[in-house]
C-alpha cells in the first residue's frame, strides 16, 4: 500500500480551547498548521460534556480569549457562569471568525506519534488513513478529556440506557417518566442532579464519596456590568495573569470569598456557629488556617456539615451527604445550583455507598449491599484519567523509540508542563507541572501557546531544528512542583483525588499540576525565555 505523507510545520492534536488558539497563533507567525480533532465538532470539553446542567465554574467574561480585542467586544455573554451550550457556541464562533475550520480535520483520532531521529520530524498516525509529518507536534489534548470507564461488574448487561456525562449524546435526552440512577458525585454529577431531577420520575444518586460543593450564585449577566467589564478588558487580562488562579472575580462572581484574618483554632464554638449564621456555606472557609492546618480544616468541615444539616430535611440523607475524613481543599471545589436542596424532593434519594457498596449492574438496574434498585437509565458521572490520560492513549515514541508511557510509568515528568526530556519538538499545552487545572484554562492555554510560539520563532531565527528539555532542568522543576504541593491540602494524609491519579487503578501517585499559582509560574516561564530558553537544549 502506498503512503502519501502530508507535511506541516506544526501538527496540533485537539481543537478545544488550546488547539483553536494554537492554530490561529502559529498561523499568524507564518507556520503551516494542521489540527486533528477526535470529535465531530470544535470546543473540546465543551463539545463532549453536554450533560444537563454542564456549566463552567469560571465567570464567562473571564473564561474567554484575550488575544482579540474585537472578539472580546463583539461577543455577548448571557450569564455570570456560562452553560455548555453558550461555550460551544463561543468556540464555534471563534472557529468561524478566524477562519480556522479549513485547517481542522474533525472526526479523526490520533493513534500514534513517532519521532524520527534522522529527519528530526514527527510522524503522526491517525485512525483515518495516511500519516502526517511535522517538525513540531503540539498536544492540545486537554487535562480532563480521557473518560474513566468505571470498573463495575455487569455494566454492559444493563437493559436500559447507559449514559456518560463526559461523552453525552447530541440528541435531547428526555428523562420524563423514567427511573434514573446516577453514579458519581464530583462536579459533573453534582451539576446534573438538579437538572435530571426536574424531569425524571425517580432519581437515585449512588455516592461513594460526598463532595464539598458551594452554591455558584449564578445569575443573568447584567448588560451594564458587561459593558463596564468590556471597557476594562486590557487591564483585566493583565490582572488575570497576576492572579493565583487566573480569575479576578469580575461580574460579581465570587462564590467563595477570601478568608478573613481570623484563625478557626482561636474561635469558640459559639463564634464558629455565628459564622455559619452570617456567612452560610462560605463559613467553613472564612478562616486563615483552614487550608493550612489539618485540625483547623476539620473544624471548618464541621461548619460545612452544619450547613448540610440546615438545608437537607432528612437527617439520614444529610448525614450521607456530609464529607468526613476528607480535607476541604483536597479535591477540586465544586460549584452548584440547588444540589443539596434537590434531595428534599420526594422522588430523589441518596444511596450512601459508604454504608454498602455497589455489587454489580444487572439488566434491571443496580444491585448494592443495601438492596436492589430498578432503573430505566444509568448516568455515569465517573470522571477522567486526568492530565496524562489523553497522552497515554496515544502511542508516543521519542528518541530511540522510547515510549512516553514508559518514560512516565513512575509519574509524569515535564519541564514547566511544556516539554519532556527525550521527546524533542513535542509540546503539551497545560501539561503536568503547569498550573493547568488549578487555574483558568483559557488564560493558561493562551500563555502556553504564546510562549511556545515565541520559542518556535526564536528557533526559526537561529536556524535551530530541535528543542528539548534537559533532564537536569526537568528534574529540578519536578522537584519544585512536588515541594510546593507537599505544603498544601492537595496532599493531606486523608486526600485521594484525580490530581494525584488516585481514581485510576495502577496509576503512579504523583501530584500533577503546579500549585504555586499562575504569577510565579508565568514569571518563571518569562525568565526561562529571557535567558535564551534556559533548561532547553537546541540542535
Ligand atoms: O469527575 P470526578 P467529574 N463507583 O472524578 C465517582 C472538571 N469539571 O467529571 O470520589 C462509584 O470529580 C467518584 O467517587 P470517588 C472539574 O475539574 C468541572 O465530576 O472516587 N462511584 C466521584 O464521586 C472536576 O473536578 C466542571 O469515591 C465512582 C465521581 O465518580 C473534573 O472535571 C464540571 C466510581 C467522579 O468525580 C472531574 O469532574 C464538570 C465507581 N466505580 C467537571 N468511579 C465545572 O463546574 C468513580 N466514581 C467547571
Amino acid at each position: 500500500m502506498s503512503h502519501s505523507t502530508v507535511e506541516f510545520d506544526v501538527v496540533v492534536v485537539g481543537a478545544g480551547v488550546s488547539g483553536l488558539f494554537a492554530l490561529h497563533h502559529f498561523r499568524q507567525l507564518g507556520f503551516t498548521v494542521h489540527v486533528i480533532e477526535a470529535g465531530d465538532g470544535v470546543g473540546g470539553t465543551w463539545y463532549w460534556n453536554r450533560y444537563p446542567g454542564a456549566r463552567c465554574d469560571v465567570p464567562s467574561m473571564e473564561y474567554s480569549y484575550g488575544f482579540s480585542p474585537e472578539l472580546e467586544q463583539e461577543w455577548e455573554w448571557t450569564e455570570v457562569f456560562p452553560l455548555q451550550e453558550e461555550l460551544e457556541a463561543y468556540f464555534n464562533h471563534v472557529a468561524d471568525r478566524f477562519d480556522l475550520r479549513r485547517d481542522i480535520q474533525l472526526g479523526t483520532r490520533v493513534t500514534a506519534a513517532t519521532y524520527d531521529d534522522t529527519s528530526a520530524r514527527w510522524l503522526v498516525d491517525t485512525d483515518a488513513g495516511d500519516p502526517f509529518s511535522a517538525q513540531f507536534v503540539v498536544m492540545a489534548t486537554g487535562c480532563l478529556s480521557a473518560p474513566l470507564e468505571p470498573q463495575i461488574p455487569g455494566r454492559d448487561t444493563f437493559a436500559g440506557r447507559s449514559l456518560f456525562t463526559n461523552a453525552w449524546p447530541k440528541d435531547d435526552v428526555d428523562f420524563t417518566g423514567l427511573r434514573v440512577g446516577l453514579v458519581g458525585t464530583g462536579s459533573s454529577g453534582v451539576q446534573s442532579v438538579p437538572e435530571i431531577a426536574r424531569d425524571a420520575a425517580e432519581l437515585v444518586v449512588f455516592q461513594r464519596t460526598p463532595s464539598y460543593a458551594w452554591p455558584a450564585g449564578n445569575r443573568p449577566l447584567d448588560r451594564e456590568l458587561q459593558r463596564r467589564v468590556k471597557a476594562q478588558y486590557r487591564d483585566l487580562r493583565v490582572e488575570q495573569r497576576n492572579n493565583y488562579g487566573g480569575v479576578v472575580g469580575t461580574s460579581g462572581a465570587v462564590a467563595v470569598p477570601l478568608p478573613r484574618d481570623v484563625a478557626i483554632l482561636d474561635a469558640s464554638p459559639e463564634e464558629r456557629l455565628a459564622a455559619v449564621d452570617e456567612l452560610g456555606w462560605a463559613a467553613c472557609r472564612a478562616w486563615n488556617d483552614v487550608l493550612t492546618d489539618l485540625e483547623a480544616n476539620e473544624l471548618g468541615a464541621e461548619l460545612f456539615r452544619e450547613m448540610v444539616r440546615r438545608v437537607v430535611d432528612d437527617p439520614e440523607t444529610a448525614d450521607g451527604l456530609s464529607p468526613r475524613d476528607l480535607a476541604i481543599g483536597c479535591k477540586r471545589p465544586i460549584l452548584h445550583t440547588d444540589y443539596y436542596e434537590t434531595f428534599n424532593l420526594e422522588h430523589v434519594s441518596l444511596v450512601d455507598l459508604r454504608r454498602g457498596a455497589i455489587i454489580e449492574v444487572e439488566p434491571s438496574g443496580i444491585r448494592t449491599e443495601q438492596g436492589d434498585f430498578e432503573l430505566d437509565v444509568i448516568v455515569y458521572a465517573t470522571g477522567f484519567d486526568a492530565m496524562t490520560g489523553a497522552l497515554d492513549r496515544i502511542d508516543i515514541r521519542g528518541r530511540d523509540g522510547v515510549s512516553l508511557r514508559e518514560a512516565w510509568s513512575d509519574g509524569a515528568r515535564m519541564l514547566l508542563g511544556i516539554e519532556t526530556a527525550g521527546f524533542p519538538n513535542l509540546f503539551t499545552i497545560t501539561g503536568p507541572g503547569s498550573p493547568s487545572v488549578l487555574a483558568n484554562m483559557v488564560v493558561c492555554a493562551e500563555q502556553h501557546v504564546e510562549w511556545i510560539g515565541a520559542l518556535l520563532a526564536f528557533m526559526r531565527e537561529r536556524g535551530a531544528t530541535t528543542v528539548e528539555a534537559t533532564v537536569e532542568a526537568q528534574d529540578a522543576w519536578v522537584e519544585l512542583v512536588n515541594g510546593v504541593a507537599s505544603k498544601t491540602m492537595y496532599t493531606a494524609p486523608n486526600c485521594n483525588s484525580w490530581y494525584l491519579g488516585d481514581n485510576i487503578p495502577g496509576k503512579a501517585r504523583v501530584f500533577l499540576p503546579w500549585a504555586g499559582g499562575l504569577p510565579a509560574y508565568v514569571e518563571r516561564c518569562d525568565a526561562v525565555a529571557a535567558a535564551g530558553y534556559e533548561g532547553f537544549a537546541f540542535s
